[in-house]
């Protein structure tokens, strides 16, 4: 089989849920890191079409935008809906992620702490609490974020809460604006391959 890579800095920002989803699936990839001071040459070789990581080698092809990478990956090994109003709450999700993270990983990149508990304090609830409210409305908050199987989803708000609090000692944020969210990430934390992975993944440099 051809080799997969994926090509991101050591960090888990725009990579991570891609990176979740292929050892969920146990699909064997290239997590290559590339470090800053390579960035430069291969920016202007013209590696990426856009310029910009991550970028995702696969099925003789390089694909950029993480988003689409994602899509592309479970269209593929089948964690993508067909039912328009499935598709409708798996994307609606994932440009929300993408909002957050907009906002958080510039803030984590500066490093400036008082900025960064600020926004734990002041925007964090709401964020959670939107979340919690989106996973309720499927099937009680007790299952999946869209329909009645594992999505592209699960998989994006899994990284997000997971690198964002669990991760970052804020934990109890969670527990305290989102209660089915917290339970919704133990239960993916069942997933052996899924728990090894985040065990065992080198820590993220933002
Ligand atoms: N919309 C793009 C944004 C990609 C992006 O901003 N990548 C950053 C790292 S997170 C990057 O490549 N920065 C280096 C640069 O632009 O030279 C995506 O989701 O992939």
């Amino acid at each position: 089989m051809a080799e997969i890579t994926l090509h991101y800095f050591p960090i888990y920002g725009r990579a991570e849920p891609v990176r979740m989803l292929l050892h969920y699936h146990g699909v064997q990839f290239n997590d290559h890191h590339v470090q800053l001071q390579d960035w430069p040459g291969l920016k202007t070789s013209g590696f990426s079409e856009f310029g910009q990581l991550p970028l995702l080698e696969i099925d003789g092809r390089r694909l950029v935008q993480s988003k689409a990478i994602l899509r592309y990956v479970a269209e593929k090994y089948g964690y993508y809906p067909t039912d328009p109003r499935d598709i409708y709450f798996v994307e609606s999700l994932s440009d929300f992620k993408e909002d957050v993270l907009n906002v958080t990983m510039p803030l984590m990149f500066r490093g400036e702490a008082e900025a960064v508990d600020k926004w734990y304090q002041e925007s964090a609830p709401t964020v959670l609490q939107k979340i919690e409210r989106r996973l309720v409305r499927n099937e009680g908050g007790n299952k999946f974020f869209v329909g009645k199987s594992l999505s592209m989803a699960d998989f994006q708000i899994f990284g997000l809460i997971y690198d964002l609090f669990i991760i970052r000692n804020r934990a109890n944020l969670v527990q305290t604006h989102a209660p089915k969210v917290y339970d919704f990430i133990q239960r993916a934390l069942t997933s052996a391959r899924l728990k090894a992975y985040v065990d065992s993944r080198p820590p993220s440099h933002v």
